[in-house]
């Protein structure tokens, strides 16, 4: 088929466009793709709606189902590649076994808090891009049930947003019981509609388990603990995760693994970090990145993604979700953690004017 020159890469993204999204939308795989709509409606056009309208996006492009996956795999494949690094097939892995690994910072002199997260999407409906209001609410009752069903030890309060002003919404956001509405990114991607309606926060009685409804995606699940026991904070998602798991079926793929309306969060869908404060590698931003870089890492601002960095707390994080089984990942992250903290050390008794290594 000819490609169609009004249809250019760069006649379909701004000019200035740095996504991967962008780089990998050629003229014919946009001249193919274009004519297609998955079974709930869902067109290319849609999917990367956020990255064009956000030309400084890094991915820009978000699914609208499980189908956008394998209708749209001409570009939603390579983006994932290049985002995950992965060269060969694409196989997602999968091992939510308990682990034994030592408190990262046993006198709490580094580490704040420790956070893990898993994205999930029920099976059938469309993703929050692309939900319509009467799903998503039936979505947001559907978990809301479910969560009662979970047993004694796990048992909590549901957080309703519906009825919230913007400012009760950025005091219970500050306090836990509520979430932000979504960056410009989410918004253009059509996340964000009718905030704050059928949006909630579930806790459990212990505050250790958070469950985020129909924000990113329908189900964020946090386990969460101020402290740098990685470990114990993993081994209670496991168990939240087996028991959430019977309750609900998840949208998933065999090879991609379970399916979120970001590309960067399959796979496993999930993210650990923790919230660490590095004021002596603050000054040496590129050891930093280095490191975080040699660990398979990621570093984020203190409010999450695309955020600055403030009092020196940093939120470091797996970079990588899909293709490598939980607890590596876990694994992984200590391992780099450790190194960080070591660095941070040597740098507190090497003094200020040490030079870059
Ligand atoms: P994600 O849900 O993908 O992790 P964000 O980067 O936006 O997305 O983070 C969500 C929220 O979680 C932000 O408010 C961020 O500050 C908070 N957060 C992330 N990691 C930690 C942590 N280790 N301790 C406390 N809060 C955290
Ligand atoms: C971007 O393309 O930069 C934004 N759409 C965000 C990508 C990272 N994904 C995410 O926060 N879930």
């Amino acid at each position: 088929m000819t490609a169609d020159p009004s249809h250019s890469a760069s006649a379909i993204f701004p000019e200035n466009a740095v996504s991967l999204a962008h780089r990998f939308l050629t003229a014919s795989v946009y001249d193919r793709l274009s004519r297609l709509k998955t079974a709930t409606g869902f067109t290319l056009e849609q999917a990367i709606r956020s990255g064009r309208d956000n030309p400084d996006s890094h991915i820009g492009i978000y699914a609208g189902d499980a189908q956008t996956y394998t209708l749209f795999k001409d570009i939603f494949d390579p983006v994932i590649r290049a985002y995950h690094e992965i060269t060969g097939p694409i196989h997602h892995v999968s091992n939510l076994n308990s682990l034994n690994l030592p408190d990262l910072d046993p006198d709490n002199r580094f580490i704040l808090s420790t956070r893990i997260r898993v994205a999930r999407n029920l099976s059938g409906q469309a993703f929050m891009p692309h939900i319509t209001m009467q799903n998503r609410q039936a979505v947001a009752q559907q978990i809301q049930q479910a969560l009662t069903s979970l047993p004694a030890s796990l048992q909590g309060r549901f957080h309703a947003m519906d009825d919230l002003s913007p400012d009760q919404i950025r005091i219970r956001a500050s306090l836990g019981t509520a979430f932000l509405p979504g960056d410009r990114f989410q918004s253009a991607a059509g996340i964000t509609r009718d905030f704050p309606a059928s949006r909630g926060v579930f806790i459990s009685h212990d505050q250790t388990v958070h469950v985020w409804v129909n924000e990113e995606d329908q189900l964020r699940i946090i386990c969460l603990e101020k402290t740098g026991a990685l470990a114990g904070v993993f081994n209670r998602m496991v168990s939240v995760l087996a028991h959430i798991s019977d309750l609900l079926e998840f949208a998933a793929d065999p090879g991609l693994g379970y399916l979120t309306a970001c590309p960067t969060n399959i796979g496993s869908a999930m993210r650990a970090s923790v919230h660490i404060r590095l004021p002596e590698l603050e000054k040496h931003p590129d050891r930093i990145d280095q490191l975080a870089w040699a660990h398979g890492l990621q570093i984020r601002g203190t409010q999450g993604e695309k955020t600055a960095v403030t009092k020196s707390v940093f939120d470091i994080s797996n970079r990588f979700r899909l293709g490598i089984g939980e607890t590596r990942l876990i694994e992984n992250l200590h391992t780099g953690i450790a190194a960080i903290i070591t660095a941070e050390k040597q740098l507190a008794v090497s003094g200020p004017e040490s030079p870059e290594p």
